[in-house]
């Protein structure tokens, strides 16, 4: 498993020759993890209107990632957390939160950490759920802020409104005064089954009334109207030319009914689109005097988002086992899922048996229109995912990231 991270490392250490490195070194970062926020709803209307109208100005201004995937299974929210945050794949069964929580891993909190930041997470919810305050304690971040320190002044769903989540996290981050911070943010209103109160739902969506694909775009719309709100608040706070914003979904939203999403994007859906649609969430990145803005086609995945941190602050990944490379390089790998499909931009693998369609077949994604292929064409990647996933299974399995410090330590 050392070897392979060795070589991974190489790759990794490719990012310290190239322009972004270090160009936001000392900046706050400040990163949103969205609930069930599908790529699908970006730049979409509905009724006549914008379904994300405050992502979609934010995108143009930002540096964003259509082709980018959630990586995560059976863990869920605490999947993508750990693969944003800690640079893994998630378990086969379980969640790595819940399992392994008391195991060694180069996470995001102590990289900061050790470059002077302040490190710390938002989520108004139970501070158990997801056996986070036993994580997030081992993942040395400075303090988690949950159900407990937060207002709940705007009820919805599960506890308090993206809105007053936004507002109260920027306060919270206020009162610290600890600059430079990292900061990351867990939304919670787009929860299943997406149920906003009647006030809340601000969109016509014609035939989708009344259904779980209605409901879900009504609260993608609310998320983005917080959004929109937390920017305005890190505008007036003095923080928004000083601040790194990076916004993600975390995961789908469990709607796997096709006639609705047929309805929605008013065509067929073809078995291609479908895996696509599931695992494909939006990721962008603010930078400061929206710099850098533009659009990377590159295939990319959750797991890549702390080396891309370390990329913008200019710290080098030598001695971190992280599996991820930075997305802002020009050095390629796969984007693997955890049913073994993968893709690196060029074709598309979905194992048969599993995926969304489980139909076993490699898609060609180089021409207008996605093309089944040559299944000799995926079996190297193929193999190679595989092989990933493995080791990521057999590192936490075996808490092998704390002997491999114990050897790098040694040396
Ligand atoms: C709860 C929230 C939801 O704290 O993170 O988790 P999910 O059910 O989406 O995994």
């Amino acid at each position: 498993a050392k070897n392979w991270f060795a070589e991974r490392q190489a790759l990794q250490k490719q990012m310290e020759n190239e322009p972004l490195f270090g160009q936001y070194k000392g900046k706050n970062v400040l990163v949103v993890q969205a609930e069930a926020f599908q790529e699908f709803v970006i730049g979409q209307s509905i009724g006549g209107e914008e379904i994300t109208p405050n992502l979609n100005k934010l995108i143009g201004q930002s540096i964003y990632f259509p082709n980018f995937y959630h990586q995560t299974a059976q863990g869920r929210t605490s999947d993508a957390d750990f693969l944003t945050s800690c640079s893994m794949h998630p378990l086969p069964t379980g969640s790595a939160f819940i399992r392994f929580a008391g195991n060694e891993f180069d996470c995001v909190p102590s990289i900061v950490k050790s470059e002077g930041y302040d490190a710390t997470v938002h989520h108004a919810y139970d501070g158990s759920f997801w056996n986070r305050n036993n994580m997030y304690h081992n993942m040395n971040y400075d303090q988690f802020y949950n159900i407990k320190d937060y207002t709940i002044d705007e009820p919805i769903g599960w506890s308090l409104g993206d809105t007053s989540f936004f507002r109260q996290t920027v306060e919270q981050l206020k009162e610290r005064q600890k600059s430079p911070f990292y900061a990351l943010s867990i939304t919670l209103s787009s929860h299943h089954p997406f149920k906003l109160p009647y006030t809340n739902q601000e969109l016509s969506v014609g035939d989708l009334q009344g259904t779980i694909l209605g409901d879900y775009v009504q609260a993608a719309h609310y998320v983005d109207s917080a959004v929109g709100e937390l920017v305005e608040d890190l505008k007036s706070e003095g923080l928004w030319e000083n601040t790194i914003l990076m916004f993600y979904g975390d995961h789908d939203n469990s709607v796997y009914d096709w006639k609705l999403y047929e309805k929605y994007f008013g065509k067929p859906v073809s078995d291609i689109d479908k895996d696509r649609i599931v695992r494909k969430v939006p990721f962008f990145i603010h930078l400061p005097n929206d710099e850098n803005a533009g659009v990377v086609e590159k295939a990319v995945g959750q797991i890549d988002t702390t080396p891309t941190i370390m990329h913008l602050l200019g710290i080098p990944t030598d001695n971190r086992y992280l599996m991820g490379i930075s997305m802002l390089s020009e050095a390629q790998k796969s984007v693997v899922f955890r049913n073994g499909g993968y893709t690196d931009g060029k074709v598309y693998f979905v194992p048969s048996g599993d995926g969304i369609t489980g139909n076993g077949a490699c898609y060609d994604l180089t021409g207008d229109e996605p093309q089944t292929t040559d299944s000799a064409s995926c079996v190297a990647g193929a193999e190679s995912a595989k092989q990933d996933l493995n080791i990521s299974d057999r590192v936490i399995e075996n808490d092998l990231i704390a002997v491999f410090h114990e050897e790098d330590d040694g040396k």
